[in-house]
Formats: structure tokens, sequence, C-alpha cells
């Protein structure tokens, strides 16, 4: 299904003029509101002309969290405070938050960026939709509410936390789409069966559209198993927007990329180059209807990949695949880059594991280590040693074989990784305790 089918079918070429004309637009009304762009284009030598195609989008200047920080708390605005209707901010857990703000049009931009997500994914009117996510600053919340608002469908804010009573009322009330995190779902699907739920009667789930966090398709084929649903994926980051960025279609093969609102671009994070098509690097993305907060190529840490071949949906923008993880929870163990990601992978490909796991880093002496804690389920760690040592050995065996890593497993009892209610906490670091 389509919310705005003349938008999401433009051809390559129309997007790309418009992408060059909004781009040049944006440049101009940024270097007028916004100190901090003004100084950065004179230094740069930029202004609208500066811009002939889309490929010109190189000769700005990236932006960087840290740039949001040096402008704490509304440094960046480009809008009058009279005209900014809403402010959100990051989930970082250390520093001075990222502030976002939005005007009445960004709001409207961004339910209709959310509405076309959802509809991608198969939600109508007919649905009621139990949301999950935290209501607050977070933008997940608000930002998914106001857009499936807009698709007329019945929204339920249960926010996040007392998990039995989400439960109940999505029993009680035939939800048929739960949005949330991924973690948050499998969560969700564990409680409701201790709970004595049958799933699959008691239930009325159709969809999942989840996201704010790296998950994998393994994960993903958990939770379609556990809540009997077709999970969708959906990405966005509150710097940019918040939700409502990219999602996946019913071909769930890559997130759609509103590309008549953002340009995307994929970069060699250490060059700052582009890399070639197809190939993994970091999101840049450029907001081009914004108009309380321009921001120009933002560095998003996440990386992925892109592709611009059309989708049998019938959608012409390009798609960005799974984010396997950001630059900065990339893990260094015994010399071999991973993301957590790329362990959750092969972790739940192995039968016998519950979706749950945890990555705890150590230092020892100069040296970093890590021991990845796995929840086996209970047949298994109430069984006799060698079934479990075996276990061991076959963990270790497709973690060596699959991505080159030699690390310490550890199997612990069923129910004892502490369970998300939001964003999961992948990684404890112990080293700088
Ligand atoms: O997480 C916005 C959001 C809310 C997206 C609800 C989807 C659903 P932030 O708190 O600013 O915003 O965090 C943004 O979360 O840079 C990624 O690292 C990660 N992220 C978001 N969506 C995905 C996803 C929201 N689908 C950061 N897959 C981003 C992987 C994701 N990572």
């Amino acid at each position: 299904m389509f919310f705005e089918k003349n938008k999401e079918t433009m051809s390559r070429k129309d997007i790309e003029n418009l992408q060059t004309e909004l781009l040049k637009e944006k440049i101009e009304y940024a270097y007028k509101n916004v100190p901090f762009y003004k100084q950065k284009f004179d230094e740069y030598g930029i202004n609208k002309n500066s811009i002939n195609s889309i490929e010109d989008i190189r000769k700005l200047p990236f932006t960087t969290k840290n740039d949001f920080r040096d402008n704490y708390p509304f440094g960046l605005f480009a809008a009058d405070m009279k005209k900014i209707v809403r402010i959100h901010s990051s989930s970082g857990t250390t520093g001075k938050p990222t502030v976002v703000g939005y005007t009445k049009n960004d709001i409207e931009t961004w339910s209709s960026l959310v509405a076309r997500i959802a509809a991608a994914a198969g939600v109508s009117d007919e649905d009621i939709i139990h949301i999950a996510f935290g209501y607050g600053l977070f933008t997940g919340g608000f930002g998914l509410h106001y857009g499936l608002e807009k698709i007329g469908a019945a929204i339920v804010p249960a926010s996040s936390g007392n998990t039995k009573k989400q439960i109940m009322l999505m029993k009680d009330y035939g939800a048929t789409v739960l949005v949330c995190t991924p973690s948050y779902a499998l969560h969700i699907a564990e409680v409701a069966r201790r709970e004595g739920l049958d799933i699959e009667t008691d239930l009325k789930l159709k969809v999942g559209m989840f996201g704010a966090e790296p998950w994998s398709n393994k994960m993903r084929q958990k939770i379609e198993e556990a809540l009997n649903i077709k999970a969708y994926d959906n990405y966005g980051l509150s710097e940019v927007m918040g939700p409502g960025v990219a999602g996946e279609c019913e071909t769930q093969d890559g997130m759609h990329i509103s590309e008549d609102h953002f340009i995307a671009e994929i970069i060699n994070p250490d060059t700052e180059l582009p890399v070639k098509d197809g190939e993994y690097g970091e999101l840049v993305i450029t907001p081009l209807t914004k108009e309380a907060l321009p921001v120009f190529r933002y560095r998003t840490r996440d990386i992925t990949k892109l592709t611009k071949e059309p989708c049998v949906c019938g959608r012409t923008s390009a798609r960005m695949y799974k984010p396997i993880g950001r630059t900065d929870d990339m893990l260094i163990i015994r010399g071999v880059n991973v993301f957590p990601s790329q362990i959750e992978e092969v972790l739940f490909s192995i039968d016998g594991i519950s979706p749950h796991y945890q990555i705890i880093l150590e230092r020892a002496g100069a040296l970093d280590s890590a021991t990845i804690l796995v929840e086996a389920n209970a047949n298994l760690f109430f069984d006799e040693m060698k079934k479990q040592r075996q276990f061991l050995d076959k963990i270790n065996y497709e973690l060596k074989t699959t991505l080159g890593l030699d690390v310490a497993v550890k199997l612990v009892e069923p129910h004892s990784i502490e369970r998300s209610e939001g964003k999961a906490k992948r990684i404890i670091d112990k080293r700088e305790m």
C-alpha cells in the first residue's frame, strides 16, 4: 500500500532534480538563519550556486553530534522560537543530550513520512495499533503516534514498561499492530507465554513495526515466530527527524528512504570519501525539508549499504539495508573487528539459544577481553554438563568459522539477562569501571 504514490514512485531523474533544487534552497535558508552554517559555508566558499547536480553535495562540510553539543541547546535552530512547537532530544547516556526542534510544518511532514512507512508495511485505518515506545523526549513514541493517527488507525499509546499490563491491553483491545523496539517485542512475547497466553488465539497481532536499534534477520525470524506476525524494520534518528526516514515494504528487502525529503550518502568513515555503489560504509543524511533545524551531511555513524535498484513493490527510492551497527559500537576482540549484530546473527542461527545475549568487555592488563553471555533455554540449562559443553563448543565453532572470533562464551540461567523495554543494552563495558 502507498500513502503518497506519486511521490514514492518518482523516476530517479525527477528525484535527483528535486533533491538538487531543495538542497540549493536549504543552503540559502540555513545561511540566512543559522550563524553556525553561515560561518561554515563562508569558510568552505559555499552558496546555492555551488550546487549544480546532486554530486555537488560532496562540497559541503559534514555535521556531527559534536556540532549539536557545541551549539546546545538551540544554537542550530533556524526558526524563531515562536514557530517551534515541539522539542525532543536524543537518547544519549553521556554528556548533554542532542536537542532537536520542530515547527508545525515539520510535524506535518514527519507525520506524513511515518504514515508512508506504515502504509508500506500494510498498516491501514482498519488497524488497532499498540505503541510501546516511550513517549517523552525520545522521538519514538510521539513520532510514530502522529504518523499512525494520520492514516486513521486507532492508536493505543501504551508507552513502555509494565509488560503484563501491555499484554492485557493488547489482548482486550484486539491490537493488530505492535510498535516498539525489536528487543522489547521479544520480551513481550516471552512474558505473554509465561502468563499462559496462546499467542495465536489470544492475540490478533498481524504486523510489527520495529526499529530504533540494530537487529539481525535471524532476530526478525525469532520475533515473527514468537508473535505470529510479519515484522517490518524502520529506521530514523532524531538529528534529522526521528522515525520515518526509511521503512520496509512487504518485500522486506531493504528500507525505502524517502528521498524527496532526505539525501542519503554512504562514505568510508576513515577517508570520508564515497564508497562504491552497494558497499558498506557510514550513512550520511541531509534532510531537505526541515524548517526548524536544517542539517547538512549528518554523520549518523550507522554502518549500512544502499541499493538504487527498483523494488518489486513499485517504489523507486533507494533502499538501505539493516544497519549492522554503529562505528562507535564496533568491537575489536583479539584483533577481529566485529559488530554485536554480527555476533547476534551467528548465535541466533544455533538451535537451543534463547534470543537474549550480552557482551561483557573487560580489561586484563593492557589487553581487552570479551565474554559473551548466552541464555540457554530451560531444557538445556538443567541438562547434564556434557551436553552443555557440547553446546558451548558448537557456539565457539560457529563464531570462529563465521566471524573468525575466538572468544569466551558463558551459558547463563534462563531469564537472567536483563530485558529491555526500549533499546537493548547488548554491551556491558567494564573497562573503565
Ligand atoms: O531511535 C528514532 C526511531 C524511533 C527510529 C523509533 C525507529 C523507530 P535516536 O534515539 O536518535 O532515534 O537513535 C537513532 O538508533 O542512529 C541508529 O543507530 C539506531 N537505529 C534507529 N533505527 C534503527 C534500525 C531513534 N531500524 C539511532 N536499525 C540511529 C538499526 C537503528 N539501528
